[in-house]
C-alpha cells in the first residue's frame, strides 16, 4: 500500500490573496454566488464576455465539476458541506445528485459509475463521520485502480485543530487509502485543485483523489477560472514503452514455446482487450484473466484458459506453474494469483507491463519489466512482430487441452436443493454474460468469477484487491445510472447484502432497473469454507443465526421479492425476476455447505492446488446455523 500514494511537488500558481473577497455573511446572506452569475446561467459564456465571475467557493466547485463533464454525483449532505449542497440545489439540471443512504455507498457508486463508464466518479460527503465512512471506498478504490474524486465538507478554517464538532482529520486519516488528497485552504486554490484532482484521479495507474474543503472557504469569493491544463513537474506518467524493452521482450515470446498471457484489471483500464486479442491470435498464446481482468479477454475463445488464481481453473494456475515466459499485462502479480512466491513460476521467465513502476518487481521480480500504458505498449509489440504464421505450440496446447480434458469447472447437482454453480449456470445462460455484473465478496463471487460469461471487463464490477463486502449493491447503483438501457446484475450473498442493504432506497428511489439475485446459503461461506478446510470443520461464527425474509425486506423498500427454494423453480423465478421492470430482488436458496474449487490455500504453491471431490461429499447437509 505504501508504493501506492504518489509523491508530487507542488508548483502551483495561484491568484494573489487580493483576490479573495470576504465571506459575505451568513449561508443565506451569501447565497447569490456574485452577482455575475444567476442560478442555472452559464459561467462559460460569462466568463468569455468579460472578466472572470466572482463566485463563492461552493458554487466554484460545482462549476469545477460541470467544467469537467460531471454530470453525476453521488453523495449525502450535512452541516459542513451545506454551501455546496445550496449551490447543487440551483444547477440540477446541469449536474444531477444521486442521494444515497451511507457515505461508503456513494464511494462504491461512484466506483462502478467510473468502472462501468471508464469516466471518473465523483461523490460528496460532509465532515467528521461523513468522511470517515468513505474511507473503506477510498481503499477499495485505490486497491483496484478506479478513478474517483471524492470532496468533503470539513469544519472552519479556524476550529481546524480544535476539537470542533464533526471535525476528523480526514486528510490524515485518508493518506494511506488515496492516490493523492487535499485540504483547500483558500478559495483561489479550489478550481485549480479540481482539475488537478481529475488529472490525478484518470491519468497512470488511476485511483482515489479526495478534496477535503473547509465551510469557510465554501463560502469565500474570488473570481472563477477554470485552468485549461495540469502542470505537474514530477507527475508525468510513462505512456510509451520503453523501445530496446520492448525489442528483447518481443525476441523473448518469439523464442519461447511454453507461455502464457496473464492480463488483469489494467487492459480494461487502458482499453487494451484488441491489442490483447490480437498478440494471442498472432502468436497463438493461451491467456488467463485475473479477477480484474474478467471480460477483458473473450470466455468462451478457445485460446482462454478461465480464470487465475486462488479459486481459478486448473488449467490455468498449471499453465503458469509450468511456464517458461509469462507475459503480464496489467496485474501486479497480487498473492490471490501468485500463491507462494517463492515457489511461484521459477521455471518461466517474465516480462511486466504496467503503467505504476511501483508496481514493477514490487512482489515478483522480473525478467522484463516495461513501464507504460498496456494498451501503448501492446501497439509498439505487435508493430515489432514478423509477419508470420502463428507458431502451433503443439505440445504446450496438448498438455493444456488434456488438463482441461481432465479438471474441468465441475461439480454434481442435486435435484433436492439448488446447487450455487447450477444457479450461476443458470444466470449465465439466460443473459449469456451481455449485461453489466456486480458481485459482492465470498463463495457467490468465485463461482460468478468461473461461471458467469463477462463479454467486456467494463460489465464486471467487483471488489478485487479489497474484498469489500458491501461494495456490490452500490456499484450496481453507480452502474445502472451510468445510461445503460440493459438491466444490471448485482449478485450478493445473505452476509455481504446485509453490509449496505440501505441502498435498496437508493435503487427504488431512482427506480434503476437492477436485478439483485442474492445466493443464499445462510452462511459467511466463504470463512466457513476456510473453516471447513483449514480449522478441522470449527465453524465459529459463520452461521447467520438470524437473517431476515429477504423478500419481505425487498417488498418494504418498495421494490420486488422473490425466492426460489427448489432446482424446479430456479428458472422461473430468475426468468421472471429478469423480466419484472424496476428494482427486483431474487432470494435463491442454495445448497449450504458447498465449497468452492479449484483452491489454491493461502500461502500454497500452484501446484498444491486442491480439486473438489468428484462426488460430492456434503451430500449430507450438516444443521450449523
Ligand atoms: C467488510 C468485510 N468484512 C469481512 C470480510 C471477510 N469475509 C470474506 S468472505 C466473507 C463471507 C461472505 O458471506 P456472504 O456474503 O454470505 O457470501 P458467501 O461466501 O456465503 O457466498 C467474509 C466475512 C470481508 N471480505 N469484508
Ligand atoms: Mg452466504
Amino acid at each position: 500500500m505504501q508504493g501506492s500514494r504518489i509523491a508530487i511537488a507542488k508548483t502551483k500558481q495561484t491568484p494573489p490573496p487580493s483576490a479573495r473577497r470576504a465571506p459575505s455573511g451568513t449561508p443565506a446572506a451569501s447565497g447569490t454566488p456574485g452577482a455575475a452569475l444567476e442560478p442555472g446561467a452559464d459561467a462559460s459564456s460569462e466568463i468569455a464576455a468579460a472578466a472572470p465571475p466572482v463566485l463563492r467557493g461552493a458554487r466554484i466547485i460545482v462549476e469545477s465539476l460541470i467544467k469537467e463533464g460531471v454530470d453525476l454525483i453521488f453523495g449525502y449532505p450535512g452541516g459542513a458541506i451545506l454551501h455546496v449542497y445550496d449551490e447543487l440545489y440551483k444547477v440540477q439540471d446541469r449536474l444531477r445528485h444521486v442521494l444515497v443512504r451511507h457515505e461508503q455507498g456513494a464511494v462504491h457508486a461512484a466506483e462502478g459509475y467510473a468502472q462501468s463508464t471508464g469516466k471518473v466518479g465523483v461523490a460528496m460527503v460532509t465532515s467528521g463521520p461523513g468522511a470517515t465512512n468513505v474511507v473503506t471506498g477510498l481503499t477499495n478504490a485505490l486497491m483496484d485502480s478506479t478513478p474517483i474524486v471524492v470532496i468533503s465538507g470539513q469544519v472552519a478554517t479556524t476550529l481546524i485543530g480544535n476539537d470542533a464538532f464533526q471535525e476528523a482529520d480526514v486528510v490524515g486519516i485518508t493518506r494511506p487509502c488515496t492516490k493523492y488528497n487535499y485540504l483547500v485552504k483558500r478559495v483561489e486554490d479550489l478550481a485549480p485543485t479540481i482539475k488537478e484532482a481529475f488529472y490525478l484521479a484518470r491519468s497512470g495507474r488511476p485511483g482515489p483523489v479526495l478534496i477535503d474543503v473547509p465551510k469557510d472557504v465554501t463560502a469565500w469569493e474570488c473570481p472563477f477560472v477554470y485552468p485549461d491544463k495540469v502542470e505537474l513537474a514530477s507527475y508525468k506518467p510513462t505512456i510509451k514503452g520503453h523501445p530496446l524493452q520492448v525489442k528483447k521482450a518481443v525476441d523473448l515470446m518469439l523464442n519461447s514455446d511454453r507461455t502464457v498471457l496473464y492480463i488483469g484489471g489494467g487492459v480494461v483500464t487502458s482499453g487494451a482487450e484488441r491489442e490483447v486479442y490480437e498478440l494471442s491470435r498472432r502468436l497463438n498464446l493461451p491467456v488467463t484473466p485475473t479477477l480484474m481482468g474478467l471480460g477483458a479477454y473473450p470466455p468462451s475463445d478457445p485460446r482462454c484458459l478461465g480464470m487465475l488464481g486462488m479459486h481459478g481453473t486448473y488449467t490455468a494456475n498449471m499453465a503458469m506453474a509450468k511456464a517458461e515466459l509469462i507475459i503480464n499485462v496489467g496485474a501486479r502479480f497480487d498473492d490471490r494469483v501468485t500463491g507462494r512466491v517463492d515457489k511461484f513460476a521459477l521455471g518461466a521467465k517474465k516480462i511486466h507491463i504496467d503503467i505504476d513502476p511501483a508496481s514493477v518487481n514490487k512482489t515478483v521480480n522480473v525478467d522484463i519489466p516495461i513501464v507504460g500504458d498496456a494498451k501503448h505498449v501492446l501497439g509498439q509489440m505487435l508493430e515489432m512482430l514478423p509477419d508470420v504464421p502463428p507458431p502451433p505450440r503443439t505440445a504446450w496446447w496438448a498438455e493444456l487441452r488434456e488438463m482441461q480434458a481432465r479438471y474441468p469447472l465441475r461439480y454434481k447437482d442435486r435435484t433436492d436443493c439448488i446447487m450455487p454453480q447450477r444457479f450461476f449456470e443458470e444466470l449465465a445462460r439466460l443473459t449469456g454474460g451481455r449485461y453489466i455484473c456486480s458481485t459482492d465478496v465470498g463463495q457467490h463471487q468465485m463461482w460468478a468469477a468461473q461461471y458467469y460469461p463477462v463479454d467486456s471487463g467494463r460489465k464486471w464490477l467487483t471488489s478485487g484487491g479489497l474484498g469489500t463486502m458491501g461494495y456490490g449493491l452500490p456499484a450496481a447503483v453507480g452502474a445502472a445510472l451510468s445510461g445503460t438501457k440493459e438491466p444490471v446484475l448485482c449478485v450478493t450473498g445473505d452476509g455481504s447484502f446485509q453490509m449496505c442493504i440501505q441502498e435498496l432506497a437508493t435503487c427504488v428511489q431512482e427506480n434503476l432497473n437492477l436485478k439483485i439475485l442474492v445466493m443464499n446459503n445462510r452462511f459467511l461461506g466463504m470463512v466457513r469454507q476456510w473453516q471447513e478446510l483449514l480449522y478441522d470443520r470449527r465453524y465459529s461464527e459463520v452461521g447467520l443465526k438470524y437473517f431476515p425474509d429477504f423478500v419481505k425486506i425487498a417488498e418494504a423498500y418498495g421494490a420486488t421479492g422473490l425466492r426460489a427454494e427448489k432446482p424446479e423453480e430456479l428458472r422461473a423465478v430468475m426468468e421472471q425476476g429478469l423480466n419484472t421492470p424496476g428494482t427486483v430482488l431474487m432470494d435463491i436458496i442454495v445448497h449450504k455447505e458447498t465449497n468452492v474449487y479449484p483452491m489454491i490455500p493461502g500461502g500454497a504453491a500452484h501446484y498444491e492446488i486442491l480439486l473438489g471431490p468428484e462426488d460430492d461429499q456434503d451430500a449430507q447437509p450438516r444443521e450449523l446455523a
